[in-house]
Order: C-alpha cells, then structure tokens, then sequence
C-alpha cells in the first residue's frame, strides 16, 4: 500500500531507473534472505542482524527459504517487489542463478547487501560481507597438516553444491594450500548437495576406495556433521582426521567427544550486524564498504573452552 501510494502521488519521489516506484521515503523495513531456515550459522546472523537494526531504529524481517536452493529463494526475492523494503540482505544460494531475481528487486530501488554468500556479478550488490572463504580453507589445510604431524596419506574434501561461492571457495583454498605438503594427497572435492546423508555416503565410499585416507575436510555444518556419521560408521573416528567449517552447537559437541579434530569458525553475527550497517548506510545515502571481510578462527579441543565465544546459536 506505501509503495502504490508513491507510485500514486506523481512520482516525484522513489521513481527508480525501470519507472516502478520504489521504496517509500522514511522506510525503514530491511529484509534478510537466508541460505535456509533452521540453521544454527544463519540464525546466528539473524540475531546479530536483528539487533543491531532495533539500535538503528529499522525492522528486520527474516524470509528464509526450506532448502539452500535457488529455485525456492527466487520466489521469496521476488515476492518482495509486492512490498519493497528499503534494503534487502541476502545470502545468494546460487552465484549465478539468483542475479536474476536480485537485479529485478534492485531496479525497483532496494538496496542490495550480499552477507555470507556473494554473486559472481559484483556489479548487483552495493555490499559484501563474507568470511574470507579462501583463506578459510587453507587455514584448514594448515590446520589439518598440523594435525597430522607429517603423517603421509590421501586427504577427502566434501564441498557442498557448485555454485555456492562460500563452499567453493573453501574447497579451493584447502586444495591449493594442501599442494604445499607434498605427504598429503587429495583424492578430489566430492559434492554433496549440502545432504549430510550424501556426505556420510562419500565418506563410506572413499574409505573404502582409498586405504590411506588419513583426513577429511569438510567444508560446512552440513557436510561435516554427515562425515563425522560416515567415519562413526565405519569406526575410524579419530584415526582419520576431520576437520570442519562452523561451529554449530552439534559440531561443537562434536568437537568435545572427538568426532572432529578442529573446526574453522566463523562469525555470523558479525557478518548480520555488518550487514545491517551497510544496508542502512546505503538506505540513508552514507558511504558504504564495498566489501567486508569477516573474522575466522581455527578452533581444536584444546583451545575451546577459551573459544565459546564463535560457538554458533540455535535462537537469540
Ligand atoms: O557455512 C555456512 C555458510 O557460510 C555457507 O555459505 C553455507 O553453509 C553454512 O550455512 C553452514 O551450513
């Protein structure tokens, strides 16, 4: 109803490049757009995000698609053209594939901030926070090596879909920086489909393909809490090595009994608090950061107790 309103009025304000109205002047509703809902590293970015809008004075909604899939976060970018919010955060679940939608809300005149994920088009949104992913994983590599005190053998790493820039980039990372030890081979980047069940089965499978599997790296929540059920099942837990990316509360409960030997964390309700710093910025006409690099840390059992803080929430 604000947005006909506008459009109504003449158009002299919120007119956008493709003549639709844009969002109403003094709005102050952000939307956050997830990967997928239920999920310990994006509702941590939630509350982050959340709280820091009730500071600035916004609302925040949180719209999050069932499945980190493209097909069902389209609809939910879309829909928000029916009632524009000023700003949309979103966690692109398809580097390519979501454009499309987000360069439609943005030519109605919402702003645009990537946070977690990001597009290959770096021309759609005004901002990006994001762990510096590649980096991630060769602080996995190191960290993994580290652990396996010059052990020699063939290490797996299970990323999650083609076309997530987070995962993909931490599979690359962790591949480049592996190349550096020549005792570690890696036998390949298997995909899982962000399916715990499918990471567990790549396990089963490479433990049997490949005798002198000596590690795994696991580049999500997802893919990590399906190897650590993988390796139980084939009772190799602690022999092979695993170490994974977040620190969702069962990953970290993992991290105590020893299913995981580290675990890379990163800080979600930082990236949600800076997301929402940025979008306000470019709502009012501030100077916005282009890009954001957000804090890791390698986390083993012995430095956890001092690390609780980078534990991962299931609510606010
Ligand atoms: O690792 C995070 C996130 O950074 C990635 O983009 C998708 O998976 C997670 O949400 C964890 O499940």
């Amino acid at each position: 109803a604000v947005a006909l309103l506008a459009a109504c009025g003449g158009g002299q304000v919120g007119q956008t490049p493709g003549g639709s109205a844009g969002p109403a002047p003094g709005n102050k509703n952000l939307v956050l757009v997830p990967g997928v809902q239920n999920e310990p590293f994006y509702i941590s970015m939630q509350c982050g995000a959340q709280q820091e809008a009730a500071k600035l004075g916004y609302k925040l909604d949180t719209q999050a698609p069932q499945k980190f899939d493209a097909s069902l976060q389209t609809p939910i970018v879309n829909a928000l053209g029916a009632n524009k919010p000023a700003a949309l955060l979103i966690a692109p679940t398809d580097d390519v594939a979501m454009a499309t939608p987000m360069t439609t809300l943005k030519n109605m005149g919402v702003k645009i901030i990537e946070v977690d994920t990001a597009l290959q088009d770096k021309s759609v949104a005004q901002s990006s926070i994001s762990s510096n992913n590649a980096e991630g994983g060769k602080l996995a590599a190191d960290t993994l090596a580290g652990l396996l005190k010059g052990q020699k053998g063939s290490v797996l790493v299970l990323d999650t879909i083609a076309g997530t820039s987070t995962t993909n980039a931490r599979a690359k990372g962790f591949t480049d920086e592996l190349a550096k030890y020549p005792n570690l081979k890696s036998v390949g980047v298997q995909f899982t489909q962000n399916e715990p069940d499918q990471a567990a089965s790549k396990v089963t499978a490479a433990l049997s393909s490949t005798p002198d599997l000596v590690g795994v790296f696991a580049t999500n929540l997802n893919t990590g809490e399906g190897a650590a059920t993988g390796l139980h099942n084939a009772g190799k837990i602690g022999k092979v090595k695993l170490v994974g990316f977040d620190a969702s509360p069962s990953e970290v409960d993992g991290l105590k009994s020893g299913d995981f030997q580290a675990l890379i964390a990163q800080d979600p309700a930082g990236i949600g608090k800076q997301g929402v710093d940025q979008a306000v910025a470019a709502v009012e006409g501030k100077p916005v950061q282009r890009t954001i690099d957000a804090p890791l840390v390698a986390i083993t059992k012995d430095d956890m107790d001092s690390k609780s803080q980078y534990f991962y929430k299931s609510s606010c």
